[in-house]
């Protein structure tokens, strides 16, 4: 899979060389490209933002700019080549722009995105990207995902792009060095919170690691993740034991 990253700071980037997703691109499982958005300015000041159209506060990020920016990027430019001089990849390609009004990235989406072939990210700064980009796209029939990380508010987007990367990509055969932690975690299939991990020293500041967990017993071992599971989703995520289907609980759920 390959990312693409257009920005105003590629430096907000640099963690991609890092873990997982440094060693994925080392070992040419993944591509990450990042992009300085002024290389596609026009004038003297490299300029990429106005002023809002009706007026308000802030800078809106200009479309002329992005245009030129991601057709020469995706390779939609009419040059056969996008940036870097690789070929556009076959296979689905999607354009997301990170913004807190955008619809909310969750590890579905994070599934969902898993099979592109290419996914470029416009990381918007200020008060964003004029709506006429995603639009633009849109009608060129090029899948685009506005995408927000949670109800809180970012500077731009270049957080949210690290997050989705990195939610993406561990998600690309390969990456990850032992794909069993794909299936046994937080926000998966069965909608429940991961129960709480120990390892050793068993006794701990007077802090106990439960016995079952030693015993070799591993359906008691099962059955007390689960139990801890439950309980940990109902504490803290009642938003998600609202939305656990009827088949979410097994017998001994109920019983309990
Ligand atoms: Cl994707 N961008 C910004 N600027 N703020 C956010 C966000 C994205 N998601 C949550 N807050």
């Amino acid at each position: 899979m390959r990312f693409d990253v257009v920005t105003i700071f590629p430096d907000y980037l640099r963690a991609l060389d890092l873990s997982l997703v440094g060693r994925a691109v080392a070992t040419g499982t993944l591509e990450v490209h990042v992009h300085d958005l002024r290389r596609w300015a026009h004038d003297r000041h490299r300029t990429v933002d106005g002023t809002p159209a009706g007026g308000g506060a802030g800078m809106v990020m200009r479309p002329d700019v992005w245009g030129k920016a991601l057709d020469e990027v995706m390779g939609l430019d009419g040059t056969g080549s996008s940036t870097d001089g690789a070929d556009p990849a076959p296979g689905r390609r999607v354009l997301v722009v990170p913004t807190p009004s955008g619809e909310l990235f969750t590890q579905r989406t994070a599934e969902d995105l898993a099979s592109a072939a290419t996914i470029t990210f416009a990381c918007g700064r200020y008060e964003g990207i004029d709506a006429r980009v995603a639009q633009h796209y849109r009608a060129r029939g090029v899948e685009v995902r506005e995408l927000s990380i949670g109800d809180y508010v970012l500077s731009g987007g270049e957080v949210a792009a690290l997050v989705v990367i990195e939610a993406v990509a561990r998600l690309v055969p390969g990456v990850l060095g032992n794909p069993d932690s794909v299936v046994e975690e937080s926000h998966g299939a069965d909608g429940l919170l991961e129960h709480p991990a120990y390892t050793r020293p068993l006794s701990w500041r007077g802090l106990e690691v439960d016995p079952v967990l030693v015993s070799g017993d591993h359906a008691r071992v099962r059955r007390l993740r689960r139990d801890q599971s439950i309980a940990r989703t109902a504490q803290r995520r009642p938003d998600l034991v609202a939305v656990l289907g009827a088949s979410a609980l097994d017998g001994a759920d109920r019983a309990a």
